[in-house]
């Protein structure tokens, strides 16, 4: 919304076009590696990922069988929260398990 005075001195009130975008997006996406169990992997994404059992092992095995697969599209904080919180998991754990985040 913009407000002039003009030169009768009428105040005018132009509505503006909309300026907001959305904000980028973030694919948060697993990497495949030899060592971390399927089971773990299973785990980090129904307590991250909040997918269901089902789903998670099919996202499990797409990683294992194609080297990578995303596990959702969030905005950056909330991907770098993830991709955080897995690593550290997966570090304490033992596992050399590699989460990234991409732009959509
Ligand atoms: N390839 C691993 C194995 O055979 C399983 C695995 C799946 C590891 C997905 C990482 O992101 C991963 N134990």
């Amino acid at each position: 919304m913009a407000i002039f005075s003009n030169l009768e001195d009428n105040i005018v009130v132009e509505r503006q076009k909309q300026k907001i975008k959305p904000p980028p997006m973030y694919q948060v996406v697993l990497l495949n590696d030899d060592f971390t169990p399927m089971g773990f992997v299973v785990m980090i994404l129904q307590k991250y990922f909040r997918k269901d059992q089902k789903a998670s092992i099919q996202i499990m095995l797409k990683v294992h069988c194609e080297g990578k697969a995303i596990c959702g599209v969030y905005t950056r904080d909330v991907a770098m929260t993830k991709v955080k919180q897995v690593t550290t998991h997966a570090k304490q754990a033992g596992h050399p398990l590699r989460c990234v985040m991409e732009r959509t």
